[in-house]
């Protein structure tokens, strides 16, 4: 236990001085923007922060490794759409996909399944479609799924503008993004897996199926910090960690893609959900300035499985009642008497004037400039450092700390936990902390986050 936890802060430090290095690149969802895809449906193995090792199926892309998820779609709206599956999963079974919220699906090939078109043992068939409605949408499938879906066959579409910077999710002026991040939510019992790898199909019961793992984009915590594409990860190629900056919009894109429930907890502030199944909550979905006036306020939120959620959160350390930014207390006050200069404003309205500007962002909240931190921070000797701390509990401060603490957070960012509230999911097979569990990033006005 101990050892693990040590690599686990290890791995967090090697994320964070990742993101404190040039080219940062999965602050954006990472996918395949292209009309026309092949996915291969294929057996492979994932990797969990605890060492183990686990049999899946997923869908790869083209004849890549087998991925879990599968590829992120990405395509624009009104895009006539051909997605091609080869069956190449061990056993001799058959294959498909399922799109729920996709109208009108079409094939050409396969065979016919229970639920829609499937590809045979060795074969291969075609789905066709518009991608008519914006959006965040599963993908899964639709062939035996009770066994397929748990093994591993599920990925996530995105619907966007074909504007390549028009960044709305939705055609209603309020839908708008400054950054984005996908959550695609799973969960697996790993006996199953181990009943399928040797042959033994016949013995899996799902009355009694336990999972012990939980997955955001196919990564247990702490990997999901990782960036995309990680070659130590090459069957789980995506990450799961946003960043942002002070009042920065981000949009959540939830996916539920197994078949628990979990409630997906932002710590610091609420989140106001605009769409549900890739329907935006409006009361007038033809007009779009009314906006997403049905939208829901929550702190926690618990998207049914199969479904999927579109959020938007932001953060700007209102209502904290002190200054994030630590900028000079007003030094007009008495005794030490009255500075005039080109930034002698009233910023938080008690009747004096600062001598401090506001941050340049536009972003600081006026009510609490120039107002102390509440606390008296303890001596540096009787803290416990952790590897995030920048010295100094202001957004973009730091400050001294003793040899060979810190260094990983060296734009002073904020950083906290997002994770399932179901708190069993924040384990590895029972071994804490991991899970359906990531950190969240609010790095200073002025650090550059990496856009596509
Ligand atoms: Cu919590």
């Amino acid at each position: 236990m101990r050892r693990y936890l040590h690599t686990s802060v290890g791995i967090i430090a090697v994320a964070l001085l990742l993101l404190a290095g040039a080219g940062r690149l999965w602050a954006d969802i990472p996918g395949v923007m292209d009309n026309t895809v092949t996915l291969t449906a294929k057996e492979g193995y994932i990797s969990t922060p605890e060492a183990n090792s686990i049999y899946m199926w997923g869908y790869a892309l083209d004849d890549g490794p087998m991925q879990y998820p599968g590829p992120t779609l990405v395509f624009t709206k009104g895009q006539n759409v051909e997605i091609t599956l080869v069956n190449d999963l061990p056993g001799g079974r058959n294959v498909s996909i399922v799109f729920p919220g996709q109208d009108n699906v079409t094939f050409v090939g396969g065979v016919t399944g229970l639920i829609t078109q499937e590809a045979p043992p060795g074969g291969q068939v075609t789905y066709k479609f518009t991608a008519s409605e914006l959006g965040t949408y599963l993908y899964s499938s639709g062939t035996n799924p009770e066994l397929q879906v748990e093994m591993g066959l599920v990925g996530a579409i995105l619907v966007k503008h074909a504007g390549p910077m028009t960044m709305k999710a939705y055609e209603h002026d309020d839908t708008s993004y400054d950054h984005e991040v996908l959550f695609l939510e799973t969960e697996i019992d790993p006996w199953v897996h181990w009943l399928i790898e040797s042959g033994q199909e016949a013995l899996v019961d799902n009355t009694e199926w336990f999972p012990v793992y939980w997955f955001l984009n196919g990564r247990c915590a702490p990997d999901t910090m990782l960036p995309a594409g990680w070659p130590l990860l090459p069957s789980q190629p995506y990450n799961c960690m946003p960043m942002i900056h002070p009042g920065d919009k981000l949009l959540l894109r939830i996916i539920n893609a197994g078949r628990d429930f979990h409630p997906f907890h932002t710590h610091g502030n609420n989140f106001s959900v605009i769409a549900r199944d890739a329907r935006i909550l409006t009361s007038d979905a033809a007009d779009p300035t009314v906006g997403s006036d049905l939208a829901e306020s929550h702190f926690t939120i618990t998207v049914s499985p199969g479904g999927t959620l579109d959020a938007i959160f932001t953060w700007t350390g209102k209502g904290l009642g002190w200054d994030i930014y630590g900028h000079e207390q007003d030094r007009d006050e008495p005794p030490l008497g009255n500075f005039p200069g080109p930034e002698d404003v009233d910023h938080n309205g008690n009747g004096v004037i600062d001598d401090v500007p506001m941050d340049p962002s536009g972003t600081e909240n006026a009510e609490d400039h120039g107002k102390p931190f509440p606390v008296v921070m303890p001596d540096v000797k009787d803290v416990t450092l952790g590897t995030m701390y920048s010295g100094s509990p202001y957004l973009g401060g730091t400050g001294h700390l003793p040899p060979g603490e810190g260094g990983f957070n060296p734009t002073a960012g904020f950083v906290y936990m997002w994770h399932s509230h179901k708190e069993k999911e924040m384990v590895n097979n029972d071994v804490f902390p991991g899970g359906m569990m990531t950190m969240f990033i609010v790095v200073p006005p002025g650090v550059p986050i990496p856009m596509h």
